[in-house]
């Protein structure tokens, strides 16, 4: 394969709404530069980036695909990210490696909720933006309405680049307006009659919002009262680099109308690698500026990483800077751990073409990485720079996983470390407390889909529910009991006593134990015992099954035998003695609240506001932000777990919300009696 420069390369991600053609899009750039010799469609499932099996049953993307092609000398690196939100990691993960996110949407459709989504989840990466608009031949397809529709709902002001000729069936190709030429049916034409205002009017929006990017533009625009067309060009990419200015394109990918113009528009317009050239990194605690050469720092990064059921883990990897050669020897500063280059590749979709090394601005991808996966940096050996963090959303959808064959049990840990390494929207922890494993993700089909992958990657069957809310145990009053445990018939015979006053202690300050015994009446050696007895029992809990907090015990008087005391009377004694203090201490039961951050648009307010309050929230406040207001309230985790869905069925999926674990507070009696009622059946 050609080696391309740097400024010979352009990176670009597929991002926006679901359905709005991204796929079908880099299917027909590969067919026009005859990377294919057919055009797949999503719906037959044999397009070059809908591969897999899943996404073919479903007819549409799941996880990021890449593909490179050579458009005119230029090496294309494309990338394909699913629009559906539970798959941000996908649209995440594109966004690390490259210059330019270009937010596709649906003339017909207008500002959808996953368009939405997709902006709002890329709106902090500091990449170019670009809006196209596509299936302008769709019925109901408007150009400029669906650029209002961005305006009106976001932060974002298109500014119309490449402007569509007719529309619907009528659409028949575009106006370049920094050109100031028009392209009908892929040839170059003269500009309709008919579409000078329009056209005129356009190009004013562009002369000007480019003339206010820079202040020298500006003076000369107010000089001369225009933009010459160099200065326009210079001007136009310089502020699209820089993200003051978002161009908005228009096509019909399935039509292939002003597909090739686009491309003429990404190479032409967008920048390359070597237009951002110094990249931000992390050095120990600081951060630091490298400028990206071949000769210059090794810094490339691992954006997806996966296993192919063919070639094993395979590392998509963008290389920044340096190079990247098979045999050498790295440093992944993630995982504090070296590693190796083995085979490089460039890719098609599920294609692979042998790659002899990765220069810098390239895109490729690492077979069998040892310790390299997802969002980690790979650096050169001597050096400890890694990537900046990426952000993450937080989780809003639990459930817990268990395999369905006991025989798969040992297996199952393994699968789900391999699919969470996929993806790092996704986590999971051990409860011990409610023996679950719990999996913490982003929504209801990614959770899904990886019990799906289970199944055909790793032939498991698993089962998923809602988790168990991790209660406390406490109790509200004071207690002063005793308890004797007393065997004594025939053998050796077991005798205890323990005086116990127990109480309550503020929320958070956990187990404290006083040891109050004088003149012994009990022996010091027994003294543990009692502690570690406590400990057992506190740790099962007594009321249902969960682990007591929050109290203090003061062991102040008991009684001993010289030859029936042992250390397991004395637990036996302090266990059945906590007990019977939980008889008169008024036990209660302490649930988890999380703090929960709500964004919703205005209009629905009422409607959440109310549905919070129905969940046992407290609302602590809100605050417009941007267009949306953002609600401030606690939750508790048992009713959170079902949040996410009710939200978005509420908001017509427009709401979303971040969360953390806050404290922990009294359940109401009458969910309490619930659960405990609950626990003893479990226990019988
Ligand atoms: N009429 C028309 N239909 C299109 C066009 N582009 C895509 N489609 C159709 O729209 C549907 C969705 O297209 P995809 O390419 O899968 O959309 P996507 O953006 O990749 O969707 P996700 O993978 O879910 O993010 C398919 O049925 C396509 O055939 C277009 O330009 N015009
Ligand atoms: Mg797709």
């Amino acid at each position: 394969m050609k080696n391309y420069d740097m400024e010979d390369i352009r990176n670009i991600a597929l991002v926006g709404a679901s359905g709005a053609g991204k796929t079908s899009l880099v299917e027909q750039m590969l067919f026009n530069v005859k990377s294919i010799t057919r055009v797949g469609k999503v719906e037959d499932g044999n397009t070059v980036m809908d591969f897999n099996d899943e996404e073919i049953e479903k007819g549409m993307s799941l996880s990021l695909s890449v593909a490179n092609f050579d458009w005119k000398n230029t090496k294309i690196n494309i990338l394909d990210a699913p629009g559906f939100a539970d798959f941000a990691n996908e649209q995440i993960s594109a966004s690390t490696a490259v210059e330019t996110l270009l937010f596709v949407i649906n003339a017909s459709a207008g500002f959808e909720v996953s368009f939405e989504q997709s902006l709002e989840l890329l709106e902090n990466r500091d990449v170019t933006k670009a809006i196209i608009v596509n299936r302008m031949d769709n019925e109901g397809a408007d150009f400029y309405k669906t650029l209002e529709s961005i305006k009106e709902n976001s932060d974002i002001i298109p500014i119309p680049v490449l402007i569509p000729i007719g529309s619907e069936h009528k659409f028949s190709g575009i106006i370049d307006l920094i050109k100031g030429k028009a392209f009908i049916e892929g040839k170059s034409a003269d500009i309709p009659a008919d579409m000078k205002d329009i056209v005129e009017e356009n190009k004013m929006i562009l002369m000007e919002a480019v003339a206010e990017s820079d202040d020298e533009l500006l003076e000369k625009y107010f000089e001369a009262g225009e933009l010459t067309d160099d200065e326009l060009l210079s001007g136009a990419k310089e502020a699209i680099k820089n993200g003051l200015i978002v161009p908005a394109f228009s096509c019909s990918a399935t039509h292939n109308i002003a597909v090739n113009e686009l491309l003429e528009a990404i190479v032409e317009y967008l920048p390359s690698p070597a237009d951002k050239n110094e990249i931000l990194v992390q050095d120990g605690k600081d951060e630091k500026t490298v400028i990206c050469s071949e000769k210059g720092d090794l810094v490339a990064y691992v954006f997806k990483s996966f296993s192919d059921p063919n070639v094993g883990d395979l590392a998509y990897v963008r290389v920044f800077s340096g190079c990247l050669k098979s045999g050498l020897d790295v440093f992944i500063p993630e995982k504090d751990s070296k590693d190796r280059i083995g085979s490089m590749f460039f890719v098609l979709g599920k294609n692979r073409i042998d790659a002899d090394d990765l220069k810098p601005g390239d895109i490729g991808a690492l077979v069998k990485m040892k310790v390299a996966r997802n969002f980690n940096s790979i650096v050169s050996t001597n050096s400890k720079i890694r990537m900046l963090e990426v952000p993450l959303p937080t989780p809003v959808f639990w459930q817990s996983i268990k395999a369905v064959n006991q025989s798969d049990e040992d297996k199952i840990g393994i699968a789900l470390g391999k699919l969470l390494d996929e993806d790092s929207t996704l986590s999971m922890q051990m409860n011990a407390e409610t023996n679950e494993n719990v999996l913490a993700g982003i929504g209801e089909q990614q959770i899904t889909f990886v019990n799906k992958k289970l199944k055909s990657r790793f032939k498991i069957d698993a089962g998923l529910k809602t988790p168990t809310v991790p209660y406390r145990e406490t109790i509200s009053r004071n207690a002063d009991i005793s308890y004797k445990h007393r065997k004594q018939s025939g053998g050796r015979g077991q005798y205890a006593e323990v005086y116990f006053r127990v109480a309550p202690k503020p929320r958070g300050e956990g187990f404290e134990f006083i040891n109050s015994i004088v003149g012994g009446t009990i022996p010091s050696k027994f003294i543990p015992s009692i502690q570690k007895g406590l400990n057992e029992i506190m740790k099962k809990g007594i009321v249902a099954n969960h682990p007591i907090v929050d109290i203090s015990v003061d062991v102040y008087y008991g009684s001993f035998h010289d030859v029936d005391s042992s250390e397991m009377a004395f637990k036996i004694a302090s266990w059945n003695a906590l007990k019977k203090a939980f008889e008169v201490a008024i036990p209660i039961l302490l649930e988890p609240i999380h703090e929960a951050q709500i964004v919703i648009p205005n209009e629905y307010m009422g409607d959440v506001m109310g549905d919070v309050s129905t969940r046992r929230g407290k609302i602590l406040g809100m605050q417009q932000k941007g267009k949306k207001q953002v609600l401030n309230a606690q939750m508790p985790l048992a009713e959170l777990f079902g949040y996410f869905p009710a939200l978005k069925s509420l908001t017509q999926g427009r709401g979303k919300f971040t969360q953390k674990f806050s404290h922990y507070e009294k359940v109401p009696v009458e969910i309490a009696s619930k659960v405990i009622a609950a626990a003893k059946k479990t226990e019988e």
